[in-house]
């Protein structure tokens, strides 16, 4: 971490962010690496990917019966989430998430239903990987391969709707038994999320972020010990809010910046794509995955 920033206490320090057109996505061309030394906590590009496909594609996944949404938070009401595909992350049905051997298995899903969603002629794992080179530093940007020859997902799609929320948390994921694979290939001194809005909705869904790291003396919990005290979180730290609509991306440090989605109000689900990413350990790659 950058010097600078570790000296300051999360209190007194902000959040770090640029908020910039397709057209300026240059001046962050080595975001990912400002992401890791702390430079940077949050980038966002508006309307990095088309904003009419992402729009239809929204439309489509909002109003379709057929679509099949796993609903792994759904023992939470207020985070009973939407997901396409198999999040490397934990939820409510698989705590310490999923094993690798079943992610695997579903991390394909995408090949089949892409055009359903997104309609012919959009190449969504192509356009990720192009979006996501953009910030790389020239580094080249792919998905990784686990030891039987098998690819990780790209991409999960997830969609909140009225009065649901995703609630605060790191991202710091490395540690899980799913990770063995990844973690010994990656600079694991923070994890980056990547979210394009596929659909905005009406009120609410903003990420909001906070200069809380994993490791905060005296964390603000609640009685039962794990769960983030919000009152308390909002009293005592400053936060920064990024409102986003159809196509814009998101990229931030989640692995050391604690966060949350704001809970959706209105009819229009919030959907999205996304996942993570890491600097390779000798930083000559970056590898993605959800
Ligand atoms: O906006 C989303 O869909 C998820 C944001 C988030 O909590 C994350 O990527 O860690």
């Amino acid at each position: 971490m950058n010097p600078s920033v570790s000296t300051l206490s999360p209190a007194d320090r902000v959040i770090r962010s640029v908020d910039l057109p397709a057209s300026a996505v240059g001046t962050v061309a080595n975001g990912i690496e400002d992401l890791y030394t702390g430079t940077l906590d949050v980038i966002v590009v508006r309307q990095a990917l088309d904003p009419a496909t992402m729009d239809a594609a929204g439309d489509r996944l909002d109003h379709s019966d057929g679509v099949g949404w796993e609903r792994p938070n759904q023992a939470s009401p207020v985070e009973d989430i939407g997901m396409l595909g198999t999040p490397a992350t934990p939820t409510y049905k698989a705590p310490t998430g999923p094993a690798l051997d079943a992610y695997l298995k579903d991390a394909a899903w995408h090949r089949a239903a892409s055009e359903r969603i997104f309609g012919p002629g959009f190449d969504a794992l192509g356009e990720i990987e192009r979006t996501l080179a953009k910030f790389s530093g020239g580094r080249p940007v792919h998905l990784p391969v686990s030891a039987d020859g098998r690819q990780y997902e790209p991409f999960t799609i997830r969609r909140l709707v009225d009065g649901t929320q995703i609630g605060l948390h790191h991202d710091y994921h490395y540690p899980l038994p799913l990770y063995k694979e990844i973690t010994p290939q990656c600079d694991t001194t923070t994890l980056i999320s990547w979210v394009v809005t596929v659909r905005g909705p009406e009120g609410g869904g903003e990420l909001v972020v906070y200069p809380i790291p994993t490791d905060e003396p005296n964390p603000p919990k609640m009685p039962n010990g794990w769960s983030w005290d919000v009152d308390a979180v909002e009293k005592r730290y400053p936060s920064a809010r990024f409102p986003t609509n159809e196509g814009d991306i998101f990229l931030f440090a989640s692995g050391r910046c604690l966060h949350r989605v704001n809970r959706i109000a209105g009819p229009r689900a919030r959907i999205t794509m996304g996942g993570f990413l890491a600097l390779a350990k000798n930083h000559e790659r970056v590898l993605f995955w959800s």
